[in-house]
């Protein structure tokens, strides 16, 4: 096989050995255990063998497939995102908002619509932060502003015009009946009317599902995803807002 066609890998190189899960809407009988496997082989995984099956209630049963699959991966067909900024230390990151900026570099966060999941804003703005790094609120030549969960869009609006917010930094973890999605266009629509033209502040959305590059869609500047670490956001902060700054500053400072 070439270098760039890649399989799966369970017991032996190149195998093609993958699990996967998910629920049909079923009960629990020898049918749905066919019904599964059917998906299984349409999925790509011949053979599959059915290593689990659970009634969720009477009318649902949840599955769990284990096969080989007979698609290759095109490591050529494959395209990233590349960062488009230099990670900074912290250091950095105060030295270059106290020389450029000359005054703080103003961050307002929040969970909106009905997402009450906060761990994820939490991680990046909390002092404590996350996977080593030390959050937003630790950074000297930053104001944070958390305003926590279940935010209305209408809130965040009126509190990031009242601090004079450089970035809004929204957070959506649920993505039933895509959410995330309509929350945060809704969310950059509001912005874009409350605020004039060029003065609207950064608008970055993070979460584990939002996909790569899907940030002009949104209407924001920026998604991140799973596994962000406050570093990397505080460096793309002073990558948009300070050093290489192509909007105005919200407060008509000269830099
Ligand atoms: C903890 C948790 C809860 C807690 C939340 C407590 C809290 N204060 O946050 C509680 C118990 C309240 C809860 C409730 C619910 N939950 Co819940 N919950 C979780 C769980 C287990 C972990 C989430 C988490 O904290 N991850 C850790 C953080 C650090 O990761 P993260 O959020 O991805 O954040 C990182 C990045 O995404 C990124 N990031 C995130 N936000 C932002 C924002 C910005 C600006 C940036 C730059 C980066 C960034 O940076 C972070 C650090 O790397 C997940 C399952 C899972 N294992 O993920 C389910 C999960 C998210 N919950 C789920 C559900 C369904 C619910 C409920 C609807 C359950 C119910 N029926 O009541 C409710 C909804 C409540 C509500 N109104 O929102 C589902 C969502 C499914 C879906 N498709 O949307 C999940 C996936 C579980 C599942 N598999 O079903 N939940």
């Amino acid at each position: 096989m070439s270098a760039d066609l890649v399989r799966p890998y369970g017991d032996t190189t190149g195998d093609g050995m993958v699990q996967t899960s998910f629920t049909l809407p079923l009960p629990h009988d020898k049918r749905a255990e066919g019904a599964a496997l059917q998906l299984a082989a349409k999925m790509g995984m011949s053979p599959a063998l059915l290593v689990h099956a659970k009634p969720m209630g009477p009318d649902f049963t949840f599955f769990v497939v284990y096969g080989s699959v007979t698609h290759l991966v095109d490591l050529r067909e494959v395209h990233v995102v590349e960062r488009e900024y230099p990670l900074l230390s912290s250091a950095d990151v105060n030295q270059a908002i106290r020389s450029h900026l000359q005054r703080k570099l103003v961050v307002v966060g929040a969970c909106i619509g009905t997402d009450a999941h906060t761990v994820g804003i939490d991680a990046i703005l909390n002092i404590k932060g996350f996977a080593g790094e030390k959050g937003l609120e630790y950074y000297r030549e930053m104001t944070v502003v958390n305003l926590g969960a279940q935010v209305l869009v209408p809130d965040l609006v009126e509190a990031a015009r009242e601090v004079q917010a450089d970035a809004v930094l929204v957070s959506q973890v649920v993505t039933q009946r895509d959410a995330h999605i309509h929350n945060t266009t809704t969310m950059s629509a509001a912005f874009r009317e409350a605020f004039p033209t060029g003065q609207v502040p950064l608008l970055v959305a993070g979460g584990p599902r939002f996909e790569e590059g899907s940030a002009a869609t949104l209407g924001v500047d920026r998604v991140f995803g799973r596994g962000t670490t406050p570093g990397e956001v505080a460096s793309y902060l002073v990558h948009e807002l300070v050093t290489s700054r192509t909007r105005p500053d919200p407060r008509g400072a000269q830099r």
